[in-house]
């Protein structure tokens, strides 16, 4: 049985993965990290340790006294943190990865690396971007990603590591906020829909961006790292969505189900200008070809999912 390791484990991916690899693999074969501890199914469902994921020494001594042979490496800062702070997310998000590229190399761990569709920039054809295309991002996340892509491609290429990874569009739960992302907006506007019957967006008409349903972004991370490696031309960086939609999309669908939501804007500069510069939609044909991607939910039947889930969740 594989033994795994996950960091970054209290972020919104985290908080469901965890529990869906302790569902996999045995709860005793996952290790949750992160760096505080939160009461919870994370911490308290298998073994859980604190850890900052810059500290070499720290991640060598977990992955050699859990025997640890794959890891999860979730933890880094999201793109409108990352424009507030973008030493802090250099910091966090390319000192991380090459210390657990480091640590990972000389015990024959494999790697997943979550990259984004923050990994394009506005040089990027924005229609059913390809795979292989121009990737010259504008923000510091965006570069944290890019470059992360190349670093585990460098390490599988010099090295023979097992890294692979997705370009994760907006990912869309209930489990745990999201927090200092752009597609965020697209989380929040569940959580008021039901609370308030409106929501205000802090990002403008016509912005479209890929999103995915978690359920799906679960299935196909763990799918990635199952898929046969021989079958994989690429490695580091895989295309992957659900659907793509812009604020009003999203609004009608959520109008099906509650007829009086109403939609407003008050467009955040920043986050209107990350936006701006990824993809409308994203061609994933690669990652279908090579390993299987076959996501279920389309926005409407997300919507109403989310609806559910939220308003369980608002009552309890
Ligand atoms: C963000 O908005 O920063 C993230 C992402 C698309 O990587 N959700």
């Amino acid at each position: 049985m594989k033994k795994i390791m996950v960091t970054g484990s209290n972020g919104q991916i985290g908080v469901e993965l965890v529990p869906y690899l302790r569902k996999t693999y045995g709860a005793e074969n996952v290790l949750a990290t992160a760096r505080k501890k939160v009461p919870g199914p994370v911490s308290e469902g298998g073994p859980f340790e604190m850890l900052d994921v810059r500290d070499g020494n720290a991640v060598a001594a977990l992955i050699d006294k859990m025997k640890i042979d794959t890891i999860y490496h979730l933890a880094g800062v999201l793109s409108a943190t990352g424009e507030g702070d973008p030493q802090m997310a250099w910091d966090t998000n390319m000192n991380g990865l090459y210390v657990m590229l480091e640590a990972a190399r000389p015990r024959g761990c494999a790697l997943m690396f979550p990259s984004s569709i923050a990994a394009f920039g506005p040089g990027t054809p924005t229609k059913n971007t390809p795979q292989d295309t121009i990737q010259r991002p504008s923000t510091m996340y965006g570069v944290t990603k890019v470059a992360g892509e190349l670093l585990c491609d460098y390490y599988h290429l010099k090295y023979k590591m097992d890294t692979r990874g997705l370009r994760y569009p907006g990912l869309i739960s209930y489990e745990a906020l999201p927090g200092g992302g752009t597609t965020d907006y697209a989380v929040h506007i569940y959580y008021d829909a039901v609370a308030k019957g409106k929501y205000t967006s802090f990002i403008g008409k016509g912005s479209f961006m890929d999103m995915m349903y978690m359920p799906d972004a679960l299935e196909a991370t763990v799918k990635l790292m199952e898929a046969d490696p021989s079958k994989l031309k690429h490695r580091s960086a895989f295309n992957v969505s659900g659907m793509s939609f812009d604020p009003e999309g999203i609004a009608a669908s959520i109008k099906k189900v509650i007829t009086t939501f109403e939609l407003s804007y008050e467009v955040d500069p920043v986050r209107q200008g990350i936006a701006n510069s990824w993809p409308d939609s994203l061609d994933c044909s690669a990652a279908k070809e090579e390993w299987g991607f076959d996501p279920k939910f389309d926005l409407d039947a997300m919507t109403r999912d989310m609806l559910v889930k939220v308003r369980e969740k608002q009552k309890a």
